[in-house]
């Protein structure tokens, strides 16, 4: 992994898409301009800063006040695509089906909108990006209330769908980003807002899976209602964004790990993508494991997902690094989720899954990139767009070492090589690729401290200063060739 490919060996289609993504909380700031709402992030930034590396994003990259700036920034590094996310509490502050919108909050993704489309970049938009109103969490509990959160999702989409959707406006869409994440670290571990599993009297044993239904649900009543309304004028699509790490066996001589590593996708994965996209029940190995744990689709869930599922456009995938998983052979503990199954870097030989990146679980692993990318074609058969990719580099803080990423650059290199392959050599359609990301922002939990942008932000003057991966995306994807996939 340590060499740098020339672009004539990445042989990357013409018509690989390649963009730019973020994430409304990551970096607009502004959290009170205007009318905005509260979100659940806002609130546990402020309420549990050592939850946050005691920061919150106020102010961010004030990209809500940078915009324009921002949209010029794009243009310099010819991305073609530009992911970002709806605050869904800045257009709908309270967030509910009965509540008064924000025409203001409105306003600057519309103008945002505009001026992508003038720049020849295609907006595509995710709707939630973990960002649950603060209103509706204190009304119902958010996704914990599955009715109830369906119907304000569904309101709130159609708002978005009918504002900014268009033949030249948003033409893709995705509703959720990462519901693994979600309903795990959200509402399992709680290092994500609202964190309230962490409160007593909350059920982790139920609560994460009941969330992970709302989502699906309120994802598949989102296609339907696209499908029926907006798309025979508009065209484009929606769908979900998946994340998933691939998993190598940690004793690939021992049936039990390979087996082990197989289930963890399914878990992992399987659990979203297998209703989302084969309109399917939840993978039998879950059902099996969790029993009363993971919620029922009534009939008439079952026929929406079915419905639904042929009408997704693309599988979005999130991927960031490969692990090992093992089978422990003791008794798995009373709460366990993962049918006993740990996670590793380094496997029983002692070998690590690949060179570390800033952050201990983010690993250079690209050919279990290239597995990922099989193993979700041959399940899903849907062509996969890279809605992110990325990773954080050692000592960015400092603009003056920052913008010379190579650690980036490389793992960039080998793991576009890494779809390359994919494509060329395994048949798999691949139609985009958006780098995780623009520019420096608001990790979550780890603060400023990771900084994953292929632009440097310094969080004191907000300067943005592209470092060289900038550069490499633009020249490489400038000069890319080879057959369409
Ligand atoms: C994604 N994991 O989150 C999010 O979509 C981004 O908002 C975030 O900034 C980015 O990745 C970098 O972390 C993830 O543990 C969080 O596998 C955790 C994992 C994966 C993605």
């Amino acid at each position: 992994t340590g060499h740098d490919l020339p672009v004539e060996e990445l042989r990357l289609p013409a018509d690989l898409a390649w963009g730019v993504a973020t994430a409304a909380y990551q970096i607009e700031g502004g959290a009170a301009q205007d009318g905005k709402g509260k979100s659940v992030w806002d609130t546990y930034s402020h309420l549990e800063p050592s939850r946050t590396n005691g920061q919150h994003a106020d102010v961010a990259c004030d990209h809500y006040n940078r915009m324009p700036e921002d949209v010029e920034l794009i243009a310099s590094l010819g991305a073609e695509v530009y992911r970002f996310s709806i605050s869904w509490a800045r257009v709908i502050p309270l967030g509910g089906r009965d509540d008064p919108v924000n025409e203001a909050g409105l306003a600057f993704y519309s103008d945002l909108i505009d001026r992508l489309v003038a720049r020849g970049i295609e907006p595509v938009v995710t709707l939630y990006h973990w960002d649950t109103p603060q209103a509706l969490y204190d009304r119902y509990g958010g996704p914990l209330d599955t009715a109830e959160f369906r119907a304000d999702f569904a309101s709130y989409a159609r708002l978005c769908f009918d504002r900014f959707g268009g033949p030249n406006r948003v033409r893709r869409w995705v509703t959720f980003n990462e519901p693994y994440i979600t309903s795990i670290f959200a509402h399992l571990n709680g290092t994500l807002a609202p964190g309230h599993c962490r409160e007593a009297n909350t059920d982790t044993k139920t609560e994460p899976w009941r969330v992970g239904h709302s989502l699906l649900l309120a994802h598949a009543d989102a296609v339907l209602l696209y499908a029926r309304d907006f798309q025979p004028a508009n065209g484009g699509d929606v769908s979900i964004v998946l994340n998933g790490h691939f998993y190598e066996p940690f004793n690939a001589a021992d049936p039990a790990d390979v087996a082990a590593a197989e289930r963890r996708m399914v878990f992992y994965i399987g659990w979203f993508a297998d209703p989302v996209f084969l309109g399917s029940d939840y993978p039998a190995e879950m059902r099996a494991y969790l029993g009363a744990r993971l919620p029922q689709f009534t009939a008439e869930d079952r026929d929406i997902l079915r419905r639904a599922a042929p009408l997704n456009g693309f599988y979005g995938m999130n991927h960031y690094s490969t692990k090992y998983a093992r089978q422990l052979k003791t008794p798995a503990a009373d709460d366990d989720w993962t049918s006993n199954i740990e996670e590793l870097s380094v496997d029983s030989e002692g070998r690590e899954i690949g060179p570390s990146s800033a952050m201990g679980w983010l690993r250079v692993a690209p050919e279990g990139f290239r597995k990922l990318l099989c193993w979700v074609w041959r399940r899903y058969r849907v062509p996969i767009i890279i809605t992110e990719n990325g990773c954080p580099c050692v000592g960015e803080d400092d603009v003056a070492t920052a913008v010379d990423d190579t650690f980036r650059r490389r793992y960039l290199g080998v793991y576009l090589d890494a779809i390359s392959r994919a494509i060329h050599e395994d048949e798999v359609v691949v139609k985009g690729y958006y780098v995780w990301s623009l520019m420096d922002n608001y990790e979550w939990s780890a603060g400023y401290g990771p900084r994953y942008g292929i632009v440097h932000v310094d969080f004191k003057t907000l300067k943005r200063t592209p470092k060289n991966s900038a550069f490499y995306l633009r020249d490489t994807f400038k000069r890319r060739r080879g057959v369409s996939s």
